[in-house]
């Protein structure tokens, strides 16, 4: 009695009292709440049941996540068991249900417990739990607010393994840190992919032993004629380490036969006719082609593709394929197929945009449905795996209504409803969640020159792609979801994101 007279005394009354309420994003598989909290103290300490370095790992990101605004030491203990006042990380590989990505939280009033199959599974809890302090958990400096937590149960996994975002850093170029906060965005909505579109007619980003011109030339210029710019191989080695400490896995892409007209105007002779064109800072697509014809062209992309190979320890290699106009049906066929061999020859799965499945691929490599349905279902006909990324739905980059300034609308608005009503294992009759690896929203960038551009365009539709990725459709529903978001709102002001603020959504 005298605990829930605490409770109900309490003055400075902790955001939840109830766990069903923390609007968490997405959306968890079962929340059970058991009306009380567990109050964080300044010795509250993480505790981990093993002393390996991915364990210490991720409690020092916990650690590094909760220190600035509580200002608490958070310090570490490697120790067997969970312990009054404190948070245990446990690794028990005892609950198959799990699957590697899934996490049960137990929330007491005396602890907290959360347990994994596998350290990632323990990285994904570790963004429910941080939606569960107080929405000042944000800030960078320490904040007088009493740490509660509402206690309960929350079982979880994902329902699809693939959930990501592309960034197009090609169009316009952006820094490491551009990268690694876009990558943040992912980590804290349990996505576990970020797919790197490195080269188009605008620009090349990565630095390729042995071809150098690719980015002193490929690489100087972008949309508007910008300074462009592009990573050495230490900074995208950077950039993959980073993903990897988040349970993130980065998929490069190295767009051809068509949108190559950087690479073109670096190397004369991949040119069909040994002329480089000039640089290209518009917007069009569909123009340019490498030479399938030219012998020079495979080991180009033999060496593009086994350095980039070696770079990203992922299982995916991104070809592009897409709008390839200025490349005769037959020879794509005979590049794409030839390609393929290039890819799976350095040991890893060849992925493309929709285009290629008119290449006959091998049934292990994966499609990225963009737009051409026919294509996704010759596809998934063929045995491949489809990524749904289809553009009406899921482009980022297609402006929210008329008013929007930034980004584009050939596929039409994309409010942040029509983002969110989707599925992607209805969104074609043919295609069955069966043919389906998971989701993917992609950010291209030709009207996109900064990170709080990126930001207006990305938040907070990448919630409803994340949601759309991780919760089973069963559970997901606008009405349901807008309140969450409102609810979230206050996190994002908190972390000083430029997002959109669409009036569908009652703000909090
Ligand atoms: N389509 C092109 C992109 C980009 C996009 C902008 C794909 C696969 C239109 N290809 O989407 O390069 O220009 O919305």
């Amino acid at each position: 009695m005298a605990a829930l007279l605490h409770i109900f005394s309490s003055h400075t009354a902790p955001a939840f009292q109830n766990l069903e309420k923390a609007g968490i994003i997405p959306k968890p598989l079962k929340v059970q709440a058991t009306g009380s909290f567990f109050q964080v103290r300044p010795n509250t300490r993480i505790t981990i049941n093993r002393d390996s370095e991915g364990m210490k790992g991720i409690a020092g990101y916990v650690a590094q996540l909760l220190r600035p605004a509580t200002g608490f030491d958070w310090k570490i203990i490697h120790q067997k068991s969970a312990s009054p006042g404190n948070i245990h990380l446990m690794i028990s590989n005892n609950q198959p249900n799990l699957g590697d990505e899934g996490y049960k939280l137990t929330i007491a009033r005396d602890r907290v417990i959360l347990k994994a199959n596998e350290c990632k599974g323990l990285f994904r809890g570790i963004q429910t739990i941080r939606q569960l302090f107080p929405p000042e958990i944000e800030r960078k400096t320490p904040q007088d607010v009493s740490w509660k937590l509402a206690t309960g149960t929350i079982t979880d996994y994902p329902t699809y393994s693939h959930r990501g975002s592309m960034l197009d850093v090609a169009r316009h170029f952006f820094p490491v840190e551009d990268v690694k906060a876009y990558i943040d965005w992912l980590a804290r909505y349990k996505m576990n992919v970020l797919h790197l579109h490195l080269s188009d007619d605008q620009g090349w980003r990565i630095e390729i032993n042995g071809w150098p011109k690719l980015t002193r030339i490929g690489g100087s210029t972008e949309v508007g004629g910008g300074k462009g710019g592009y990573y050495t191989q230490e900074e995208y080695k950077e950039i993959v380490r980073y993903a990897r400490e988040r349970y993130i896995t980065v998929i490069p892409e190295i767009d051809m036969p068509g949108h190559t007209n950087a690479a073109l105007a670096s190397y004369p002779e991949l040119n069909c006719d040994g002329k480089a064109p000039d640089l290209y800072t518009g917007t069009k697509v569909g123009f340019s082609s490498l030479c399938t014809h030219k012998e020079i062209t495979y080991r180009f992309i033999e060496d593009v593709i086994s350095q980039l190979s070696e770079l990203t320890p992922g299982p995916y290699m991104h070809i592009g394929g897409d709008e390839s106009h200025a490349t005769e049906k037959q020879d794509y066929i005979t590049f794409i197929n030839r390609v393929q061999d290039i890819v799976t020859s350095q040991g890893k799965t060849l992925v493309g945009w929709n285009e290629i499945a008119e290449a006959g691929l091998n049934p292990e490599s994966v499609v990225q449905l963009w737009h051409g349905n026919e294509q996704g279902i010759q596809a998934a006909e063929n045995g491949n795996q489809l990524i749904m990324s289809p553009s009406e739905r899921a482009y980022l980059d297609m402006k929210y209504d008329s008013t929007t300034t930034l980004g584009l609308d050939w596929a039409g608005y994309i409010e942040v409803d029509r983002a969110y009503n989707w599925s992607p294992e209805t969104y074609l009759p043919e295609i069955g969640k069966e043919d389906i690896l998971g989701v993917e929203c992609p950010l291209w960038t030709e009207t996109v020159t900064n990170r709080e551009e990126m930001e207006y365009l990305v938040l907070p539709r990448l919630l409803g792609y994340a949601e759309i990725g991780w919760t089973p459709a069963s559970l997901q529903s606008w009405e349901d979801y807008k309140l969450r978001l409102a609810h979230h709102g206050r996190r994002l002001e908190e972390m000083g994101v430029n997002f959109y603020r669409s009036d569908l959504i009652p703000w909090k």
